[in-house]
């Protein structure tokens, strides 16, 4: 908790680390898989430096099919539950479904973070029940159906507007501690991500953290030799680089040992 009594808000940069319980996630599907996997790497992202554990039970990458309630269940409860008891790590569950948050909240996470920006009513209500921190992410259709999706006249402008609604929609359901995030690759060109980038400063005017998931993305890989996924670290770090001199707050990574030193640096240029 902070100074402010706001997860979401601490007077300066929060690292999350991502932790996919899935089959099938885009950069590192099958890894953490099993509990047990799933729990030493929830300790290394915690030693190496995390604040906040992004818990995840779906692939959201494009093209991915929805899994279903149970089996989303069925994959994060555990780790949650061994997160809570184990660890001091603040827990997000990372989902869209208002089932899955409401079972995880109630095992002792504290964040939604909700790729559709909280736009199910059920999901909003399960939140404020619980006095959970909210992340609201901008994106388009579903992850099956967002790559046709990303045609915009002006991308920052449509996707700050969105989520500006987002957050008078949350305050108005009593929601307090959001953080917005524009959804780096969800319904999104390459040209989108890096204009969303550039552009952030106007995404931290709305007053609320921003967070900023750039880690592995497909988009790095339209540029120099960054193709294959394991050569997206160093541009990772890049982006994080650049996402934190915009003004985000909330750094959402794979590899947290690069994403700390990254945020380090980003911070000391800012503070100087
Ligand atoms: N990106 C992914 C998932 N959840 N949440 C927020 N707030 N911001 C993001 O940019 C974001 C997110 C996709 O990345 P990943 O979890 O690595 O992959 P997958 O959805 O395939 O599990």
């Amino acid at each position: 908790m902070t100074a402010r009594g706001r997860l979401l808000d601490a007077g300066r940069t929060l690292l999350m680390g991502v932790l996919n319980v899935t089959p099938d996630s885009f950069s590192d599907g099958g890894r953490f898989f099993d509990e047990h996997a799933a729990r030493s790497q929830a300790a290394r992202m915690l030693a190496e430096g995390a604040e906040i554990i992004d818990v995840g039970g779906e692939s959201t990458r494009p093209g991915a099919r929805p899994t279903p309630v149970e089996e989303e269940l069925r994959r994060v409860a555990p780790v949650v539950e061994w997160l809570r008891s184990q660890t001091p790590a603040v827990i997000s569950i990372d989902t869209r479904k208002a089932a899955v948050a409401e079972e995880c909240l109630r095992l002792g996470a504290r964040i939604v973070n909700d790729v559709t920006g909280l736009e199910d009513p059920a999901m909003l209500d399960v939140a404020r029940r619980h006095g959970a921190a909210c992340i609201a992410m901008h994106m388009r259709g579903t992850p099956e159906t967002m790559g046709t999706l990303a045609a915009y006249d002006d991308v920052a402008g449509e996707v700050k507007a969105y989520l500006a609604a987002r957050v008078a929609a949350l305050r108005a359901a009593g929601i307090e501690d959001v953080a917005i995030d524009p959804g780096l690759g969800f319904a999104k060109t390459a040209e989108h991500n890096f204009t969303l980038l550039r552009r952030l400063p106007e995404l931290a005017a709305l007053g609320v953290p921003v967070v900023i998931g750039a880690s592995r993305k497909r988009f790095l890989g339209t540029l120099a030799d960054m193709g294959p996924m394991e050569n997206r670290r160093d541009g990772t770090v890049a982006a994080i680089t650049a996402a934190v001199l915009g003004g985000a707050r909330i750094i959402r990574a794979h590899d947290v040992a690069e994403a700390r030193r990254a945020i380090a640096v980003a911070e000391a240029v800012l503070r100087a």
